[in-house]
């Protein structure tokens, strides 16, 4: 059985997410954060890379969600959660499958120019080039859900289970709010989030969630 490692408000509440869509059984085993918001040395200890989600599967033991979801859908979930290479949406899914890495990589380095005492002004390369980076990718998925009800196609996706976390609980890394000025992407939101296995997943591992008892 897979035993999902899930670090306490972190983006591994995806993998709890993903097994309860596909119906799969799991063991849950929760790791709380350090006084320095970061993963314990015990999490840690799990991956050479030391970020969450880690699975473990038998002897292997994974990390990078992107890489999990895509194994747990295919080798465990029949790819009824993929979308098949010979799919017309197919491209679609797998730049979809890229926006969480690609927004957060776009916010760490916001961050870290921020952190650094830099001013957001015009002559500020790394502040420039953020910000487009930025605006271009909300823009291209405000136009992605224009068009389409999911953003791997017309069909609920793993494309949607790696990129809801981006969009509620990345506040704390200044994610943009998804408001009126994103009509397509907060419909999305509201679409996605009334799925039963969405909100029984987030009762068990998301942002509000605490570690169970015993
Ligand atoms: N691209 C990675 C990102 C992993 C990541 O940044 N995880 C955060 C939790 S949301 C983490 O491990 N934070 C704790 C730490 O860095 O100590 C993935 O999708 O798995």
């Amino acid at each position: 059985m897979i035993t999902i490692h899930h670090l306490g408000v972190s983006q591994s509440d995806r993998i709890v997410w993903l097994m309860e869509e596909l119906g799969l059984p799991y063991e849950l085993k929760w790791y709380d954060r350090g006084d320095d918001f970061l993963a314990p040395a015990e999490y840690r200890a799990l991956h050479p890379a030391g970020t969450a989600p880690v699975i473990t599967d038998g002897d292997l033991v994974m990390a990078e969600s992107t890489a999990i979801v895509e194994y747990i859908s295919q080798r465990h979930g029949g790819g009824r959660l993929s979308v098949h290479p010979d799919d017309p949406d197919y491209p679609h899914y797998l730049y979809w499958m890229q926006f969480n890495n690609n927004l957060q990589s776009v916010l760490f380095i916001k961050i870290a120019v921020q952190s650094a005492g830099m001013e957001p002004t015009a002559d500020n390369i790394m502040m420039t080039t953020t910000g487009r980076r930025e605006e271009g990718i909300y823009r291209a998925l405000e136009q992605r859900l224009g068009e389409s009800e999911y953003l791997g196609g017309p069909r609920f996706s793993c494309a949607d289970i790696m990129s809801m976390f981006n969009l509620t609980s990345l506040g704390m890394l200044g994610a943009r709010a998804i408001d009126d000025s994103l009509p397509n992407t907060r419909a999305y939101v509201e679409r996605v989030s009334a799925r039963p296995a969405y909100q029984k997943a987030m009762a068990i591992a998301g942002p509000a969630a605490s570690r169970p008892a015993g």
